[in-house]
């Protein structure tokens, strides 16, 4: 097993690979910015080196100053979380040329995916579906693009191919629109990503976001972990996510499923994965995959009892999975809802002292949280504060385990999103289940 890893990152993922690495007797370097000394892992860590200032460009996502952590602790490994420098080809491929191990894929697998454009040629050559699209760049040329477009067939979307996550995307409904969209989206491109290749799809009015989690180890074995529905958002931030998601026939879950671990099989995946989908009339259309442990994990882990981080750790070690997939069996329903420290009617940020703080519990919940009372929310990250998560044999019970602990939850001294998710727990559409990708923006009235 691997002897000392860096955790390189921080709040409740940083706390939830510490915990991992306590699990599996490996030894924790803690990387922390000025403005993270009291959190609660890097008093926990065996070690803890502060790396930077407050800003994130100069502690979190600056190469030098993490990769330097792992050689004066002599750790062996690096776990970059989500965010920051965890899908950087780049910092991947520096890790593994300065001797240590990267906890995730092959950096050519993160930069293969990291274009948006090549990875959805590799899983088209892979046999997963994607929606209807150029395959391959859009040209400069107006009187190309503009037959690509009709061939496809309005409205279509133009995609930034270093974008993702919602960055760079622009909606065309009508031939009237299309050159000023395509030559807009390029230069925004240009100047967000520092590529201004762009792509072009049909533009799905009406999809369910539903994700795959997979597992691979360096020997060849794959496994899937069934999926997730992340449609409730708002801006492309995911606030509620479960699994399995509603409504999907097993045969259909199951085929898309294998299909992700065919294509595994096809490019050499290793460690944890999640191919994105567009969901829609029974049919799944890939759209991105992401090579790193995600947010939502906690939810796929409830449903399947495999500790995803674990996993991440053995299979770096070299180590085979512990699961075939025929160990796999899916119990229940789990749901997480996202706690943003954030004002619950105009979703500004909202940093400062956790004064009252009191967790849930009971039969099937779990929160992963890095907060305590008394602990400062500093303003200089994301406002995710931590998630609660509940699990039940039915979706029913799950819904109702979390709105239990939605009325038990208190913390006081801040803004948070909790009444949000109390009203969503009432609400008669997301009792229903499957909600499309809009339905969050319109209840909320933004659109
Ligand atoms: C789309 C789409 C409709 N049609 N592609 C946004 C995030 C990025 N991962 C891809 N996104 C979308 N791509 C086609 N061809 C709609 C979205 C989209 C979306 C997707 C998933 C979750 C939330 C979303 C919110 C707005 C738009």
């Amino acid at each position: 097993m691997l002897e000392k890893v860096v955790i390189a990152n921080r709040g409740e993922i940083a706390l939830r690979i510490l915990r991992a690495c306590h699990e599996l007797d490996i030894k924790t370097v803690a990387v922390f910015s000025e403005a993270d000394r009291n959190q609660k892992h890097v008093l926990l860590a065996d070690e803890a080196v502060c790396i930077g200032p407050a800003s994130s460009m100069e502690s979190y996502m600056n190469i030098p100053s993490v990769i330097s952590a792992a050689e004066v602790t002599d750790a062996v490994a690096i776990h970059p979380g989500y965010g920051f420098l965890s899908e950087n080809a780049d910092f991947a491929e520096r890790v593994e040329k300065s001797g240590f191990v990267f906890i995730g894929p092959r950096s050519e697998t993160i930069r293969l995916m990291g274009s948006k454009i090549s990875a959805r040629n590799v899983m088209q050559e892979s046999g997963v579906p994607c929606v209807p699209g150029s395959d391959g760049p859009i040209s400069d040329d107006p009187v190309e693009f503009t037959r690509m477009a009709r061939d496809i067939g309005y409205p279509i979307i133009i995609k930034a191919s270093g974008g993702g996550g919602g960055r760079g995307m622009r909606v065309v409904h009508s031939e009237a629109a299309l050159r000023n969209a395509v030559s807009l989206t390029r230069s925004e491109a240009g100047a967000a990503f520092n590529d201004d290749t762009i792509y072009m799809e049909k533009y799905l009015e009406n999809p369910r976001h539903v994700e795959i989690q997979v597992l691979a180890d360096k020997h060849g074995n794959i496994i899937h972990l069934g999926e997730r529905d992340c449609s409730m958002q708002r801006r492309n931030q995911k606030i509620l996510e479960e699994a399995p998601a509603p409504h999907i026939k097993d045969k259909l879950r199951k085929k898309i499923a294998e299909q992700c671990v065919d294509a595994c099989r096809k490019f050499g995946y290793v460690s944890a994965g999640t191919f994105e989908f567009l969901y829609e009339n029974d049919n799944f259309y890939f759209i991105e995959m992401n090579t790193r442990v995600q947010v939502e994990h906690p939810i796929t882990e409830l449903i399947t009892g495999v500790d995803i981080v674990k996993e991440q750790l053995r299979i770096a070690a070299g180590e085979k999975l512990s699961y075939k997939q025929q160990d796999i069996h899916f119990r229940g329903h789990a749901i997480e809802c996202r706690i943003n420290a954030e004002d619950p009617e105009k979703f500004i940020p909202c940093p400062g002292v956790i004064n009252h703080y009191h967790p849930p519990g009971g039969p099937g919940i779990r929160v992963d949280t890095h907060v305590y009372q008394g602990y400062t929310i500093p303003p200089h990250y994301d406002s995710l504060i931590g998630k609660l998560i509940a699990h039940g044999e039915t979706r029913e019970l799950a819904i109702k385990r979390m709105s239990m602990a939605l009325s038990e939850i208190v913390i006081d001294g801040i803004k948070t999103n909790i009444p949000l998710h109390r009203k969503l727990m009432n609400d008669a559409a997301f009792i229903a289940g499957g909600t499309n990708i809009h339905y969050l923006e319109k209840k909320l009235g933004l659109k």
